[in-house]
Order: C-alpha cells, then structure tokens, then sequence
C-alpha cells in the first residue's frame, strides 16, 4: 500500500489561516531549494524535523559537551534521568532533579524535549521488581500518571512504554513482571498518559526493529490494533543502535508504520565504528527523510566517550571533533527530504495561527501556535472554528470564550506580548470532531 492510498483518516492536520492548502501541499513535495545549513539541528528544522540527542544531567558542566549540545541539537532525551528507578526511588517517593535538569536545559536551548521512558522491564526500581499482579499494575499506573502529571504540557514525546516484544522469531510479547499483569498493561499505560498529559505525542519505542521482521510486524500489528480500537498511540521509536550492516528494508518498515496513521522517529540512533558508519548513518537519515511522518532523529549521545557502547558509535569523536558520520548526516539533511505538517511563516504585520491536531475516536487534543508577523504584538485572540457536535473540555496558556461553534481563544498573562516574528503556543482538548478549518488570528 502506498502511503496516497491510505484509506485510514489523516490524524494529524496542519491549517494556517493563509496557507492551510500549501501547508497540506508541503506534505508531499520534496525540499530541493534550501539554503545549506551547517548544524544538524538547523538543518534538520529545514524540513520541519528535529535532531536530537540523549544527554546525561552529570556531564552538562562539560563545556566541550555542552557546547556541542547547543550549537548542534534541537532535541533532547534524558538519557537515564526519567526512568522509573530515578523517578520513583521508594513506592510514591517521586524525585525530579535530574529529569528536571534536562527539561530545563531543553527548553533552555528552544528544543524539543522527549520523555523516556514511562514503563520498561529494566531499570524498574527494586521495589517494583519484587512486586507482581494487581499491585504492580496499580504502581505501575500511578507511575504513569504522577510522572506524565509532573512534566505535563512541557513533553514533546513520551516514550510510554519500552522494549515491551521480545527478540527472536516469534514477533511476541516479551516476559517481565509487568506483561504478567496482564496484555493490556500496554494500553492501560497509554490511556494513563493521555490523560495526565494529553499535550504529549505517545510512542512505543523498542530495538531490534530496524527493517521488516518478526519483532516490528508484533509491534505493528499491536500498533494497528490500538488504532482500530480508539488506544490513544502517536508515534513509534526506532531505537536503531546499529552494528556494521543496515535492513534494506529500513524505509520500507517506517513508511509501513506511518501508513498506520502514527509518526515515527529514531530514538537512539548509534552504529558501530569501522566499515560503513558514515553510509549507514546517512541511510537513516535519508529513509527519515523520505517518509513524510518521520519526524526527527535522535542520536544516543554525544561524543564516542559518552555512549554506552565502546565502538565508537556517535557523531563526534572523544576530543569533541565531527566525525566523518557527522558530515555525511549533515549532506544528508541538507540535500532535503518530504515536509512533515508544519507551521506556515508569518504574514507581514499583524498575526497568524496554524493548528496542529492529535486526534482519536471520540475526542482531540489541538495545539495552536501564534506568530507575530513583522511587528510586534501586545495581546492576541485566535478564533478557531469547531464543527457541529464538537467542544471544548479545557484550555492551557489561553482562555476561551464559549466551547462550541467559533471560540476565540485569548492570551493570558504572560504570553500576549510576541516580538516581531516570535511565537507561542497554546493548547485546548474537546469532544467529538476536532477543527477542520484553519484558525484565524487578530492582534488585541
Ligand atoms: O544509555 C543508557 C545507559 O546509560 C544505561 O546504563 C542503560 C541501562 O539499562 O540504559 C541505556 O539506555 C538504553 C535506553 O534507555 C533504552 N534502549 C537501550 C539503551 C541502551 O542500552
């Protein structure tokens, strides 16, 4: 099936007051005419991606490591810091330094922040591996849901749940204490973070998935079933850590995947140094490309010194230089690739909107960015459109005037003032239907 005809509803919409039919457009034309960029996270941003990487809290007075952070990313996964044992010590103890830090330096940076990762087999807390049946489910959704609650609104993607099929031919669940609580731990954990932060794209992220096998048909077939039942998921990791060969099925296996209606990313893309190290990072990088839903690449840390592998998988080497895989990732993502949905660039004077919407059966979460046009704007109100029999439930970081019908959302207090060319979001959930016409913005 090709990925024009797919039959199932679009899940994700772009609208822009001026552009909502460009917008859609740029979903399927290639980007040839780009300027150059020479970081990777600028270049990335050219096709409306990230690229990311995992960092560690303790290496960030690193100047070397933070350096290249910053110049070169506009993404970021916690590395270890938001995992269940750094996050719930002892049963409802809940500890956030460490995660804290990293959101911090993420939004610190303008970048992306995901969250990784809500529910694994490892590194679970000891208490939680001692326990079993209905009482391991209930901590193990209550650590969803306190944790999601904490970062909600401030989480790109979740990683709500990780590494849960197993290796081997059987394309299967894997054994642990929580898949013996029971299937549908998955889609309880999934429903959990919905609604503790219904902001978050929600992904299922595992390895050993880089091409079409057994393990990734398991976790596609899963992902099929929670789409044909309402299970709120958005997106799929591919962790992608990589030896000296690549799937030739890698692009076919994303593209399969976002024919599903999910996006789909590389988690913690790391290849093994000698032989095809630069070609097998510029494949990846090019089959993300290539697939309209992939929407950003995360590498699984910085320099080779600071990879939990020690053949020398990453980017830059131990001193901090750009490594051959660097540049031939970086002629990779300026050579342009397909436009995920994205925001329109401001008009001249005045403001506009464009809406990204999450959608699943019953119910949306719509996240609507503003941006000031060449002037700057002192106080905003974008009026969206809502069909017949949908509502509004609630609004964050803008109030809104009626639920149904047009509302007009207004800034609050702390967000009405853009400068020229600056944005913000905002963000509602309703009922039923979620808008189908672009949003329209007026300055005051
Ligand atoms: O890179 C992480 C390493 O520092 C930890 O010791 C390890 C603990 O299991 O987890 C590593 O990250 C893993 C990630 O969370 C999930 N996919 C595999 C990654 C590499 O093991």
């Amino acid at each position: 099936m090709t990925p024009r005809s797919n039959p199932g509803p679009r899940r994700v919409l772009v609208l822009s007051a001026a552009t909502a039919s460009m917008v859609i457009a740029a979903g399927i034309a290639a980007v040839g005419t780009a300027e150059a960029a020479s970081t990777l996270g600028a270049s990335a941003a050219q096709t409306g991606r990230y690229f990311g990487a995992a960092i560690a809290a303790g290496r960030l007075g690193d100047s070397t490591y933070t350096r290249i952070l910053t110049t070169e990313f506009n993404s970021v996964t916690p590395e270890n810091e938001m995992k269940w044992d750094a996050t719930e010590p002892s049963q409802g103890n809940f500890t956030y330094g460490n995660g804290d830090r990293i959101l911090n330096q993420g939004n610190a940076m303008g970048a992306k922040v995901r969250g990784h990762a809500l529910l694994w087999h490892a590194q679970q807390p000891g208490w939680a591996q001692g326990m079993s049946g209905t009482a391991l489910r209930n901590a193990a959704i209550n650590h969803v849901t306190q944790v999601a609650t904490h970062y909600r609104g401030k989480i790109y993607a979740w990683d709500v749940v990780n590494e849960a099929f197993a290796d081997g031919g059987g394309g299967g669940r894997r054994d642990s204490n929580l898949q013996r609580t029971g299937n549908d731990w998955i889609e309880a954990a999934f429903r959990a973070a919905r609604a503790a932060d219904p902001a978050a794209k929600l992904c299922y992220n595992d390895y050993n998935t880089d091409g079409v096998n057994a393990k990734s048909t398991g976790i596609y077939n899963m992902v099929r079933d929670f789409k044909s039942r309402g299970v709120p998921i958005d997106c799929v990791g591919f962790q992608s850590h990589l030896g000296t060969g690549i799937d030739s099925t890698y692009q076919a296996n994303l593209q399969r995947f976002a024919d599903l209606g999910v996006d789909v990313q590389i988690t913690e893309l790391d290849v093994q140094q000698g032989g095809n190290q630069a070609n097998i990072y510029s494949t990846v990088t090019k089959a993300c490309l290539a697939v309209t839903r992939c929407t950003g690449i995360t590498v699984w840390g910085i320099r080779d010194t600071d990879s939990w592998r020690s053949d020398n998988p990453l980017l830059f080497d131990g001193s901090g230089n750009k490594k051959a895989a660097y540049t031939s990732v970086l002629n990779a993502l300026n050579a342009g690739g397909t436009m995920p949905p994205t925001t329109s660039p401001p008009s001249s004077g005045g403001c506009t909107a464009s809406v990204s919407l999450n959608a699943w059966t019953g119910g949306y979460v719509a996240t609507v960015r503003v941006t000031a046009g060449s002037t700057a704007v002192n106080g905003w109100t974008v009026a969206v459109s809502l069909p017949s029999g949908s509502a509004v439930t609630n609004a964050w970081s803008a109030t809104n005037a009626g639920t149904t019908g047009t509302v007009n959302f207004r800034n609050v207090d702390y967000n009405g003032q853009l400068a020229a060319g600056g944005t913000t979001e905002f963000g509602f959930q309703g009922t039923g239907p979620g808008p189908s016409a672009a949003p329209v913005c007026r300055v005051g």
